[in-house]
């Protein structure tokens, strides 16, 4: 990757809410990356529009995930299964990442940043490594992240890209791709629950850990549009809605936008964690696209 271009045909370096960001474009379509976390908090496309949904409450702020966009969770999902104190999701969304450089590639532009542990992570999580997120933006929005083992022994980590869609109503969506797939339900505690074949409708909290390779879609018939995830190197899906109280306990979630988002989250999480032997490098991705209905 060369250089980061100053060339803002494609990549515009800003400050944005106190933080730095990085403004892409291409084929017209428009993507917003922090490099607090790495995080994407903007997807536009000049057919769909806003493909992401973004919490108006929000917080930008060192040490606090962004709420909407795709946060990174790694290099563990949801809370630490041992040290209650850790933070939840793990700490890569909360790090600064460095920009290595961003280029065009075909009708896309192509960017990368990473982050190396250090004596933080190290505390936390006890394995030397490099994180890498590759931002592809044109008519698809691609994440590529690569984690590469830089020590002697090998480890086990989780990852979630954690991707919050912009549904006109959780209430009139339906959600197909995980017909008769495997999961856990974290609302009412069960494990091992089958879905059902007819495609899933939201009523209530739903928060699901899917054994799953496959493409989700999302019909949203008042927004003329379906919605696609798909992903690769992944064998965990998670979809999540907090509805409405769930959304009034989280500050940074206002209590009406419930309705506006689902999370739909390419992922290696337990029983699905990835061991990376040593000098080992492991890629997930998960590309975002719409299309008119
Ligand atoms: O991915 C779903 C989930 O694990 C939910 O249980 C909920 O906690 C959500 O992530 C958001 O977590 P956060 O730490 O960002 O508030």
């Amino acid at each position: 990757m060369q250089k980061s271009s100053a060339d803002a045909r494609h990549t515009e370096q800003i400050d944005a809410h106190g933080l730095k960001a990085l403004r892409l474009r291409a084929a017209g379509s428009e993507a917003l990356v922090y490099l607090h976390g790495a995080h994407v908090t903007s997807f536009r496309t000049q057919e769909h529009g806003e493909l992401l949904w973004l919490s108006r409450a929000a917080v930008y702020a060192e040490g606090k995930a962004i709420r909407g966009g795709v946060p990174i969770c790694f290099p563990w999902f949801g809370a630490h299964p041992r040290e209650p104190r850790f933070p939840a999701h793990g700490f890569a969304r909360t790090r600064a990442f460095r920009l290595e450089g961003s280029e065009e590639r075909g009708d896309s532009v192509l960017a990368e940043l990473s982050f190396e542990s250090d004596e933080q992570t190290l505390a936390l999580f006890p394995h030397p490594f490099k994180a890498r997120l590759r931002v592809s933006v044109g008519r698809e929005l691609g994440l590529a992240f690569e984690v590469e083992n830089r020590g002697d022994a090998a480890f086990d980590y989780e990852l979630a890209l954690h991707t919050y869609l912009g549904v006109s109503d959780a209430r009139q969506i339906t959600l197909s791709g995980l017909g008769s797939a495997r999961y856990d339900d974290k609302v009412s505690g069960a494990k091992a629950c089958v879905e059902g074949e007819a495609p899933l409708r939201f009523r209530g909290e739903t928060d699901r850990v899917y054994d799953s390779t496959a493409r989700v879609t999302i019909e949203d018939p008042a927004q003329r549009r379906r919605l696609i995830v798909d992903k690769t190197a992944s064998r965990t899906t998670v979809v999540w809605n907090p509805w409405i109280e769930k959304a009034q306990r989280l500050s940074d979630f206002g209590d009406d936008e419930w309705p506006h988002m689902v999370c739909v989250e390419a992922a290696n999480a337990s029983p699905h964690g990835i061991r990376l032997p040593p000098d080992a490098r492991h890629t997930t991705t998960t590309i975002i696209s719409a299309e008119t209905l």
